[in-house]
């Protein structure tokens, strides 16, 4: 399949309520948006990286100019037989897992779509619909336990409160007076160290289903040290950039739990190894999200079709994230549960009467 041509965008979307995490607040999504071109067909993707290397090292910025310069060029007017193909020609680049991501999963979607095929089928997955669950921001504990009882009450399967050192323990001892049996985590996004273990520990008390990334983004050895003091399973998710990084954290104990990125992992090529080796592990994933728009939203949807992914992702409703998002079709949960989009690829087509409005130029946008 040949790479014709290729369309990239800088998108600003406002967000419905500013999230805040341990790193930061955001209040508008920012993200290169890539279509590639072949033969009247067109495969969509986003990048997941934020405007300031504050989740990982990639920026929007950065990436806008890796994208543009280097790994454009390198794939346009070439052919190749299958996203495998592509993603080999990405790998010998250093890292920039994302802005690698944004080209491979425009080719997936396009792949498909000349075989007029399903992404999920492509990929492995079936079913019609995925279990989801809600991550709710930093915010004061009275509004994050109505949040809780709101999304609670929507059929959400599983809460993630994000956590960051002074808002841990007095949050989940108010969450779970309130809600004793509901499918709980939390997220720290690497605001803990290893002098933390005790309050870490502190946290077995509240039966989460596991804590996710409570220390360094590129430290596995230490979440394998604090996995031996305390009873909750551990979930990676800054720490697994590659399928070797899953090996380490796998083979070291270092996560129980794996939160699967398509876009933080360098594609569906690459998640869907660490899939696999997770499955071979008997370790359970998940499917994560970066607030993406519904392009994003539904290729993290299609891959969480596949076997592995036992436990309800944070593809949540779009309408919890933007007023208006930038694909026709309304993603939108009912009783926690998230219909796969139909169709051949992703299933989504761009809403070209409001993308105009919601693309910025790169001069005009600073992080
Ligand atoms: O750590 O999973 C995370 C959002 C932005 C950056 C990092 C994370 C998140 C989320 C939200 O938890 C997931 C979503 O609803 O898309
Ligand atoms: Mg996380």
């Amino acid at each position: 399949l040949k790479i014709e041509a290729a369309t990239l965008r800088l998108v600003r979307l406002p967000l419905v309520t500013p999230f805040t995490i341990a790193t930061g607040t955001l209040t508008e999504k920012v993200f290169p948006l890539l279509t590639l071109k072949s033969g009247g067909l067109e495969g969509y993707a986003e990048g997941v990286m934020d405007p300031l290397p504050d989740y990982l090292e990639e920026t929007v910025a950065g990436a806008m100019d890796l994208l543009e310069k280097v790994l454009l060029p390198q794939v346009l007017g070439r052919s190749f037989a299958n996203p495998e193909a592509l993603a080999r020609v990405l790998a010998p680049w250093r890292a920039n897992h994302m802005a690698k991501a944004t080209v491979e999963m425009a080719f997936w979607d396009l792949w498909a779509k000349s075989l007029g095929l399903p992404l999920q089928t492509l990929l492995g997955g079936e079913g019609d619909a995925i279990d989801v669950g809600v991550s709710l921001g930093i915010g004061p504990i009275a509004q994050t336990l109505e949040r809780v009882g709101s999304h609670l009450d929507q059929g959400y399967k599983r809460i993630k409160l994000k956590v960051k050192p002074g808002h841990d323990l007095g949050l989940l001892r108010a969450v779970r007076a309130e809600y004793p049996d509901a499918h709980l985590t939390v997220d720290a996004n690497c605001c803990y160290t290893l002098a933390d273990s005790g309050l870490i520990a502190a946290m077995d008390d509240f039966g989460l289903d596991y804590i996710e990334q409570p220390l360094a983004w590129d430290d596995i050895h230490d979440h394998a040290t604090l996995q031996r003091r305390i009873r909750t399973p551990l979930c990676l998710d800054e720490c697994i950039r590659t399928l070797d990084h899953a090996r380490k954290a796998l083979q070291t104990d270092a996560a129980r739990v794996i939160n699967i990125k398509v876009g933080r992992v360098g594609g569906h090529v690459e998640a869907r190894r660490i899939h696999d080796l997770c499955s071979a592990f008997q370790v359970p994933v998940w499917c994560g999200g970066m607030l993406e728009s519904g392009v994003g939203r539904a290729h993290n949807i299609h891959i969480s079709t596949l076997p592995g992914f036992t436990k309800p992702g944070d593809t949540s409703s779009a309408s919890r994230y933007f007023t208006r998002d930038i694909v026709e079709q309304k993603l939108e949960t009912t009783a926690g549960r998230m219909p796969v989009p139909k169709g051949p690829g992703i299933g989504v087509t761009l809403d070209l009467d409001y993308l105009p409005h919601a693309t910025i130029s790169l001069e005009d946008f600073s992080a």
